[in-house]
């Protein structure tokens, strides 16, 4: 049995094909190394539509709008409140993206990769102004699913003007952080 296993690994293509289907099956529990390149967008009330940030933004009606290669972001305005988007890339091509919408508090976590890997996230809410450390935190959210581009939906309801501090992470167990972003609802 080990004289065939041997064999079996010796030839090159065999052991190639074996670490593929070993990467294939490994799943989420991978992860990014190194962790992808985030570029952030914060839209503000004072600078709304330009946003703090590398990721252009244009003023349509009363939204903000954001391209991006998977599809978009529309950011509706919601006074005194801060809206974030977040891309994460990989070799130039985009593997998540995380949307914070003030207006409603609504979350839009995607996977847009179909590479066994995923990003998550938690929230930390700011629910007494005079103690800025964490009061509650939510997650860890995710996008799963087999599909090429994956999306996760998360419908909350903040108090208004609350701060948020929205962490992104490479793995489940939120301990490989690739950035933190703060937000207003
Ligand atoms: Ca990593
Ligand atoms: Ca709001
Ligand atoms: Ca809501
Ligand atoms: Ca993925």
């Amino acid at each position: 049995m080990r004289q065939s296993l041997r064999l079996v690994l010796a030839s090159a293509g065999a052991a190639a094909g074996l670490v593929a289907s070993l990467l294939t099956a490994a799943g989420p529990a991978r992860a990014y190394s190194p962790n992808p390149g985030a570029a952030p967008a914060r839209l503000a009330p004072d600078t709304w539509p330009r946003p703090k940030g590398p990721l252009p933004a244009v003023r349509r009606d009363a939204a903000c709008f954001l391209d991006d290669e998977i599809d978009y972001t529309l950011f509706q305005y919601d006074a005194d409140a801060v809206a974030v988007k977040i891309e994460m890339h990989v070799g130039g091509s985009m593997v998540g993206k995380v949307e914070f919408h003030p207006y409603d508090e609504v979350f839009w976590i995607y996977d847009t990769r179909d590479d066994g890997d995923a990003i998550y996230v938690t929230v930390c809410r700011i629910t007494n102004p005079d103690n800025p450390l964490c009061q509650a935190e939510e997650g860890p959210w995710t996008a799963g699913g087999d599909d090429a581009v994956d999306v996760s939906i998360i419908d909350r309801d903040y108090p208004d003007g609350q701060a948020i501090r929205i962490s992104v992470w490479d793995n489940e167990n939120a301990t490989d952080l690739i950035g933190r972003y703060g937000g207003i609802p």
